[in-house]
């Protein structure tokens, strides 16, 4: 008589990590008007009034401050963007991304 043999059952063990998101970092700088910052915050980033000046006085407060977080080629993009709006108004704004931990 054969034998009829079943394989083990192994789990399936495969984990499917999410993408790492990114965060977009305002920095401080002397130059760059209140309102501008402001203004590009709201343009870029989607902020609303008051969230765009409460993230703008932080950055201004502490030297730096989380605008929001996205997928990398995001974050990177809108960092950019938002960068070359100072610079086209010859200010020295500047937005860069970084993963989160
Ligand atoms: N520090 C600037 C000023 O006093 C304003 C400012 C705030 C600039 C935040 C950049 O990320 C910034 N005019």
């Amino acid at each position: 008589m054969s034998e009829v043999t079943t394989p083990p059952r192994v789990k399936n063990e495969t984990k499917v990590e999410r993408p790492r998101l990114y965060k977009v970092l305002l920095f401080n700088d002397d130059y760059t008007p209140r309102e501008f910052v402001v203004r590009v915050l709201k343009a870029e980033f989607r902020l609303s009034e008051e969230q765009a000046l409460r993230v703008m006085m932080t950055a201004h407060r502490k030297g730096l401050c989380v605008v929001s977080v996205y997928p990398k080629d995001v974050a990177e993009t809108k960092a950019a963007r938002a960068t070359e709006m100072g610079a086209a108004a010859g200010f020295p704004l500047r937005f860069d991304s970084e993963p989160e931990e």
